[in-house]
């Protein structure tokens, strides 16, 4: 009888010492939001402790960019697997390899069939993703949008980067800044159905209406469609078509990128300017080279980070995802929702050869 209690205590010794050196080294799995961002889809990392929505079976969140491949979504997975760690869910990264409506729809249904937790979602349209959302509700799928917002309908919350006027308004300062105040300018956007982008080129076009930017002449708006190939096409067509153009607006991280290096390849650094939105890893040659002296963004990590608190909190039950309710997002600190169903995450930064060595995303 005492030896077997001997034996059971050692055990259980053993089994103490076993749990705590994986606990120990667990939190090293997830790198943290400034590192290299992660390439492929990925699984969240082991959980260490899990809450009661894990131990209950719950937890198991899915984060679908536009596409897959692109810097700014890999480094908004970052902050998104940081946040499941916190948390103790996980949060799975899949997408398709095109910034396309149709295969997302196909990526969300197959999703909604294997009943996930809860899904977050950059959306390739507003209006065609609506009934994809209201399905993946109706079936007990809270879904959060985040980057580029699916219609009202169709989703409970959508995070919103930064105000969608002032990243207009960002961007057509910049332009003005880069063109001296006069002259032809041009966008190169993302897809022709993004809503994000769209959104934000209506309050461009709108800021082109002051008096202070009376001397720009908006030529043409093309699209890359967040394909590098395409973009770097795109930007070289606008640059033959109108000889005189002074500045590319790009307010996507791939189109911004391609555009800038197609200016250097053309010979155009000085005369042909690039802005927008980028991130400062992918912009870091060019802003010192002069193809892209300035350009804005915030941080892709803490946008990823924000929407996995905020999808955590609507399918445990914390908050309903109503106007009003505020929740704690881990080291942002406190939110609220809006009378229009999003959440804030909060002012752009512009970035330029003063500061773009301070970053490292
Ligand atoms: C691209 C995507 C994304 C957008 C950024 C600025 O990476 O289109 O949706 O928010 O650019």
């Amino acid at each position: 009888m005492k030896k077997h209690l001997l034996f059971l205590f050692v055990a259980l010794a053993l089994l103490t010492v076993l749990a705590a050196c994986g606990g120990a080294a667990t939190p090293t799995a997830v790198p943290e939001p400034t590192e290299a961002p992660l390439a492929e889809p990925t699984e969240a990392a082991p959980v260490e402790e899990p809450t009661e929505a894990a131990a209950a079976g719950g937890g198991n969140y899915v984060l679908v960019p536009k596409n897959l491949g692109n810097p700014y979504f890999d480094t908004a997975n970052t902050g998104a697997q940081e946040a499941a760690q916190e948390l103790g869910v996980t949060v799975t990264y899949q997408g398709s390899s095109v910034a396309d409506a149709t295969e997302q729809i196909q990526l969300l249904n197959s999703l909604i069939a294997q009943n996930v937790d809860g899904l977050a979602i950059s959306a390739n349209d507003a209006d065609a993703l609506v009934p994809t959302g209201k399905e993946a509700m109706d079936a007990g799928i809270p879904v959060v949008t985040w980057d580029s917002a699916i219609a009202p309908d169709g989703r409970d919350v959508h995070i919103n980067q930064a105000e969608s006027q002032g990243i207009g308004a960002v961007q057509i300062q910049m332009a003005s800044d880069l063109a001296g105040g006069e002259g032809q300018i041009a966008i190169l956007s993302a897809t022709s159905t993004a809503p994000n982008q769209n959104e934000w080129i209506g309050y461009m076009e709108e800021e082109l209406k002051k008096p202070e930017y009376s001397g720009l002449e908006l030529v043409a708006t093309v699209y890359g469609d967040d394909e590098d190939e395409k973009s770097y096409n795109e930007a070289m067509g606008l640059m033959q078509t109108y000889p005189d153009l002074k500045v590319i607006i790009a307010p996507t991280t791939v189109g911004i990128a391609a555009s800038a290096r197609a200016v250097q390849d053309a010979d155009k650094v000085g005369q042909v300017f690039v802005t927008g939105l980028g991130t400062p890893n992918q912009m870091r040659e060019y802003v010192k080279s002069g193809a892209a002296p300035q350009f804005a963004l915030w941080n892709p990590a803490d946008l990823g980070y924000l929407a996995i608190y905020t999808l955590n909190a609507i399918a445990t039950g914390e908050i309903a995802g109503e106007p009003g309710d505020t929740f704690e997002a881990g080291k942002l600190g406190s939110y609220t929702i809006a009378d229009d169903g999003t959440i804030l995450l909060g002012p752009p930064t512009v970035f330029s050869a003063d500061n773009i060595d301070d970053f490292d995303f």
